[in-house]
């Protein structure tokens, strides 16, 4: 345990990159959690979930050690075992399976992207299986698959204005990074402060967003209609001559054929679309372009629809036209320290199979071909194949990190294939999750809190320092585990590393730091550079920035982005409309939470404590409701409860419900996880037809009128288990 009655280090409780100081008692014991004044990352900030880290890391429902089932699934009878027969156990079940049937016949399930992500995919191909399952189809990763085709990089919004120069435009798309800190990593209060140092901010969201209210310009689309407005916006700077065309000349392909492609899509074409009006199209589209240098804040309000690829494609041309690619204050690609060996996304951490798995291997995956751009296994078409058989059932699932009942759509698909169709489920998290009540065996991860790391998630311009500075009972880091488990497995060649340790070690080794050194700095940061193409071109197959795609011409979809109307609209259903007259959003991320995350943590659940549906007033009183009543969300696929918050900034016919939410002190093994569950308010049936994307923010329901009181959260503790 340190000496020091502070250590420096680095949060985990969402994807951003703050650093915080963790203040020590007498004991050594953690007391305290602060923002880190000196940390050029986040400059002092911390979140709720941050300063909870303690509460949520001694949290008396923590899991502590491993359990196996002695009862039926679902009973909730598990007996204590040590680690030695938890893994004895994995390792001997993975390696029958293996033999019996073939490794496609087990499967890696794992949350968004967390720690452990550098080693998931590494290890489920490692053993020869291409089932990498996650949320990614509908998450961040089919923005870095249409920006690897498009540019070669994934283009990052300079908001620390690394080359002196901060963005004067900001575009803020489907996103709401102040809250949320973003899948990018990037501190939330650094992006407010450099939205309040921009001259030009403009928001495209369906709801009014703090970020919203402070805007130059609020474009209040219609949820899912988003790549008919970026097309407008591309119809005028086009055509008004707004672009830059030394730099679409040289380093561009396909400039007119994008001109011809848009000229039909004119903001009086977009404005009933999107509702928009057409002169604020226009205005937005001058403003963005006439602000140098600018850039785009993009997020999950894109990703989840069946149009995320196309729109993301859009965005994209639209700040590589405006001259704004890699520019100080433009979007830039990032620049890793040098010395230390990173990871990213893409390569090291093996979302796609490239390193490890043959193209045999690659065919036997649930779903290849399905769709052309999906990162991984297609999570929805997985779990179809659990509860059907067809093409064939795995025999085993490891969820790592994830609560795939809550998060994934169709929680009565994954619950079912969990308790009847699998014949092994390991689960490893921190809580007693109704995922983890069907597991066959459960394994208790080690918290931020408990882990020394080298922090390079996104290979940012800063690698960050993390150190343990606790331990719960057995928890261990998943990474260990894996690592352990891939040693028993004979998988050596892809985990050479004796121990978590050495795996540090060698990721520094580079730069001569032990990680007693690199953990004394903190921090070490990158030298950014920028305009990097103007050296080697862009990684792409023409060495260019492909406005018109061959990776997608290739794939046989359409190389220019083109808009499709969500499949459950008011256009394109008007009958489903008229039983479900309301369009619905689910998921708009709240800052106490981390999805399913965090409802046990009171602290927490005392900022947000019940699941809540925004409805605009006049919806409300119309219906015969007021603020705070209970209500049903109703769909043509299921029903949940919810609480109704008055929410004026909403159009009349948008309602935007919570998603994640469970109650940990309810009786187990359900701990009410189908009450107020926003994805049992979606089917299977609609897919982003590039990424296999689902239209999450874009759906359509009915309020209704529910027995006040109903439901209330608990927080206690759940049984103990048998010891
Ligand atoms: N309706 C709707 N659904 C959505 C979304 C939406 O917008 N709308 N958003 C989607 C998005 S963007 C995403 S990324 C997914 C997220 O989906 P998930 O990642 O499944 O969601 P979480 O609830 O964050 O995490 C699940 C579990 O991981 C555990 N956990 C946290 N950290 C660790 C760790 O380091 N190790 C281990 N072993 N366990 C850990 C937590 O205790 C929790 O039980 O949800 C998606 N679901
Ligand atoms: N506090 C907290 N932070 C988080 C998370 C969390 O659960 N809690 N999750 C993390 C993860 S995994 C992710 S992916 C990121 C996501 O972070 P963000 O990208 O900020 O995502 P969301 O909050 O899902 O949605 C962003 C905005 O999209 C808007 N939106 C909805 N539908 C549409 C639409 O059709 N068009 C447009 N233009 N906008 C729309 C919503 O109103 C919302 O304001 O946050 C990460 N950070
Ligand atoms: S924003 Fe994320 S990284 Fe920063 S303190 Fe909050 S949970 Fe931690
Ligand atoms: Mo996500």
């Amino acid at each position: 345990m340190e000496a020091s009655r502070i250590v420096r280090t680095s949060c985990r409780g969402c994807h951003g990159v703050c650093q915080v100081l963790v203040h020590l008692d007498g004991d050594g014991r953690p007391v305290k959690i602060t923002g880190d004044r000196q940390s050029p990352t986040s400059r002092g900030y911390i979140c709720p979930k941050g300063a909870a880290a303690i509460e949520t890391a001694r949290h008396p429902d923590r899991l502590l050690y491993p359990l196996r089932r002695t009862g039926p699934r679902g009973s909730g009878r598990y007996a204590r075992i040590g680690w030695e027969e938890a893994l004895s156990l994995l390792a001997a079940t993975f390696d029958t399976v293996r033999r019996e049937s073939g490794p496609q016949y087990i499967a890696l399930c794992q949350g968004t992207g967390r720690p452990y992500t550098e080693f998931t995919g590494r290890f489920i191909h490692a053993l020869g299986s291409p089932h990498f399952v996650s949320p990614g189809h509908n998450c961040f990763l089919p923005r870095v698959i249409s920006s690897a085709i498009t540019m070669g990089f994934l283009p990052v919004a300079d908001i620390y204005g690394q080359g002196g120069a901060s963005p004067q435009g900001v575009l803020v798309f489907g996103c709401n990074t102040p809250e949320t800190g973003a899948a990018d990593g990037m501190c939330g209060a650094m992006v407010k402060r450099a939205l309040d140092a921009a001259a030009t901010v403009i928001v495209a969201d369906p709801r009014r967003t703090r970020t919203a209210r402070a805007a130059n310009l609020h474009l209040q689309l219609r949820p899912g209609s988003e790549c008919a407005l970026v097309l407008a916006m591309l119809h005028v700077i086009l055509g008004e001559g707004l672009y830059d065309a030394a730099f679409v000349r040289d380093w561009c392909v396909g400039f007119e054929e994008l001109a011809a492609h848009v000229a039909p899509f004119s903001p009086d074409w977009a404005a009933p679309v999107t509702r928009v009006p057409a002169a604020a199209i226009r205005q937005a589209a001058r403003a963005f372009a006439r602000a140098k240098p600018a850039c785009l804040l993009w997020g999950n309000g894109i990703d989840t629809s069946v149009n995320a690829f196309q729109t993301g494609r859009a965005l994209l041309l639209l700040i590589a036209v405006t001259g704004n690619l890699d520019v100080p204050g433009g979007m830039v690609q990032w620049v890793a320290p040098e010395g230390l060996r990173s990871k990213s996304p893409l390569d090291d951490h093996d979302v796609l199979g490239e390193q490890f798995l043959s193209p045999e291997q690659k065919a036997r995956m649930i779903g290849a071909g399905r769709f052309p751009f999906v990162p991984g296994c297609h999570q929805p078409t997985f779990w179809e194949a659990c509860r059907s058989g067809v093409p064939y059932r795995p025999r085993a699932v490891w969820l790592v990190g994830t609560n795939p009942m809550l998060t994934a759509t169709r929680g009565d698909i994954v619950a079912q294939a969990l308790r009847d169709h699998i014949e092994f489920t390991v689960v490893s998290d921190f809580f007693m999750t109704p995922a983890a009540e069907l597991a066959d065996l459960i394994l208790p991860a080690a918290h931020w809190l408990e882990q020394d790391d080298v922090v390079n998630f996104h290979k940012l311009w800063c690698v960050l320092a993390r150190r343990k500075v606790m331990q719960a009972g057995e928890a261990r880091d998943d990474r260990a585990v894996m690592l352990e488990l891939a040693h028993r497995l004979g998988l050596e060649a892809a985990f050479p590393w004796p121990d978590w340790q050495a795996y540090l070690a060698w990721l520094l080794e580079p730069s001569g730091m032990t990680f007693a050194d690199f953990a004394a700095r903190g921090i070490v940061l990158g030298k950014m550079r920028y305009r990097k193409y103007e050296g080697h071109g862009f990684h792409t197959p023409s060495g260019r920035v492909e406005l018109v795609s061959s990776v997608m011409a290739r794939a046989g979809r359409p190389p220019l982005p083109v808009y499709v109307e969500p499949p459950l609209s008011p256009v394109s259903s008007p009958q489903a409309a008229a039983a479900f007259p309301l369009i619905l959003m689910t998921g708009c991320k709240t800052l106490p939470y981390f999805h399913s995350e965090g409802r046990q943590i009171a602290s927490l659940a005392r900022l947000r404590p019940r699941p809540l549906v925004a409805v605009h007033p006049g919806t409300l009183a119309g219906l015969g409701l007021a603020d705070g009543d209970a209500v049903a969300v109703v769909t043509p696929h299921g029903r949940a409860r919810f609480f109704a918050a008055a929410d004026d900034g909403l159009a009349p016919d948008v309602v935007a419900a919570d998603h994640g939410w469970w109650n940990p002190g309810a009786p187990g093994p359900e701990h009410g996880w189908k009450e107020s569950c926003a994805n049992l308010l979606f089917g299977h049936e609609h897919f982003d037809p590039d990424c296999g994307a689902e239209p999450l923010k874009c759906g359509l329901c009915r309020l209704e009128a529910e027995t006040p009181g109903a439901r209330r959260p608990q927080h206690g503790r759940r049984a103990p288990v048998e010891a």
